[in-house]
């Protein structure tokens, strides 16, 4: 008895150390944030407020383009994003957002206590249902070289990760999301340096694109995405697929042919491709952290140079001017659950990191990570999906999935 007990307790000891090790430690210190100190806003030198206007809300993803000071935002609905969000299993497709929009700010022009801004038109996107679901976007600036002789026009790209109901392919009808996921594409279109409109230059639908976060544009001609739940796209496997780390980087290129080109991540979660320093940096929400990897220019693998211990879920990578990268995470990650439960009426706590790149060079010791902002209380600051740094004035906007308002913060006593 005693030793059937010593041999199947110690198996049992040995069992739950081991879960214990995987899961249940990232998931309390971690995600939950057992313990974690986290500072009120006060603490820090900027001066933060809301805005509040009915086309800037729910807005997931941001880009900056540095040279037409447009700050291009994915916006939705924060009350259909309840209804109807594949990374949370909602599945309501009658309270689905139909107004989803990609934003032009111009931040340079500021207007009351916000920015002139224009909701782009998409006239030339046709596909699916004609709407856009925006999870993710990232941009980039086509400046034409000095000596190019064709000239081309200055014009931006634009690339949106796009979560469509799936659909009977013969009769159009909405099929069952809860069994089948979503119906991803990576859409691509252009405009230019007064966007009003974006004009549509390519849908990309593979069976490599599975369930993607979001996207980054590649040195060559094509793009990585981060598939968070891999393969899984419902289900229970869906719903565990953070813990088995079942996420992956894909690569895809321009003429819609694709591959993964990364295993075994942890909710991969909002990408970033540095042109500046050369590398991906491919943060996860689940067990907190940024990796960094070298693509390899010809086959476009990837290779793990290094990697950001940050011991927070991470969202959507942005860089800044100077090479930057600003990092939005969740000091408490149960509120962003509460968050999406109440969206109007709760908001999670948000801390914003600097992620600089340092002189000496070497595995993890080659980039500083500064804490920037902190909001324990969720006073000014969104649940915050998404940063963007203006180094020309020091401004930092943030917005958040669900978050009924965008936040700017300007810098104070400096
Ligand atoms: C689904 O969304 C519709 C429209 O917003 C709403 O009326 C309905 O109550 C929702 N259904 C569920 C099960 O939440
Ligand atoms: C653009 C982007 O990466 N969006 C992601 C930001 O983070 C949220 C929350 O984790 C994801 O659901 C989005 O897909």
């Amino acid at each position: 008895m005693a030793s059937a007990f010593l041999k199947y307790g110690t198996i049992l000891a040995l069992a739950v150390a081991v879960f214990y090790q995987l899961t249940l430690k990232n998931l309390i210190f971690t995600i939950i944030g057992v313990g974690r100190h986290v500072q009120p806003i006060s603490d820090f030198p900027y001066q933060c407020r809301r805005i509040h206007d009915e086309r800037l809300q729910a807005c997931e993803d941001m880009w900056l383009s540095e040279e037409t000071r447009q700050l291009f935002l994915a916006c939705s609905d924060p009350l259909a994003r309840q209804q109807w969000d594949f990374s949370f299993s909602r599945f309501n497709i009658s309270g689905r957002s139909r107004t989803d929009a990609v934003i032009a700010l111009d931040i340079d022009k500021p207007k009351g206590d916000s920015f002139d801004y224009r909701v782009l038109k998409t006239p030339s996107y046709k596909t699916g249902d004609g709407h856009l679901y925006l999870v993710g976007l990232t941009g980039r600036d086509n400046i034409p070289a000095a000596n190019d002789p064709n000239k081309p026009p200055f014009s931006i790209d634009i690339a949106l990760v796009n979560g469509r109901p799936p659909r009977d392919s013969q009769t159009g009808e909405f099929l069952d999301a809860s069994e089948l996921g979503g119906d991803f594409t990576i859409e691509l279109f252009e405009t230019d340096a007064h966007a009003t409109e974006l004009r549509h230059k390519e849908t990309y639908h593979h069976p490599e694109i599975k369930t993607p976060n979001n996207v980054a544009f590649a040195p060559t001609n094509g793009f990585y995405i981060t598939n968070d739940h891999g393969t899984a796209k419902a289900g229970l496997k869906f719903t565990l697929a953070p813990f088995l780390h079942n996420g992956d980087v894909t690569y895809c290129t321009h003429t819609n042919t694709c591959k993964t080109v990364s295993t075994s991540h942890a909710f991969p979660n909002g990408l970033h491709f540095s042109p500046r320093h050369g590398h991906l940096f491919v943060p996860s929400a689940h067990s907190g952290g940024i990796t960094i990897y070298a693509p390899n220019a010809h086959t476009n693998d990837l290779q793990k140079i290094s990697s950001i211990d940050i011991p927070y879920p991470i969202d959507n990578l942005s860089e800044d001017r100077d090479g930057d990268i600003w990092v939005p995470a969740f000091p408490k990650g149960l509120e962003m659950l509460q968050a999406y439960a109440d969206p109007l009426g709760s908001t999670a706590a948000t801390t914003v990191f600097r992620v600089r790149k340092s002189k000496e060079e070497g595995d993890g010791k080659g980039w500083e990570v500064e804490k920037m902002l902190e909001d324990r209380h969720g006073e000014v600051l969104p649940g915050a999906t998404s940063v963007v740094h203006d180094a020309r004035t020091g401004r930092v906007f943030l917005a958040g999935v669900v978050a009924p308002f965008v936040t700017v913060c300007e810098p104070v006593g400096k």
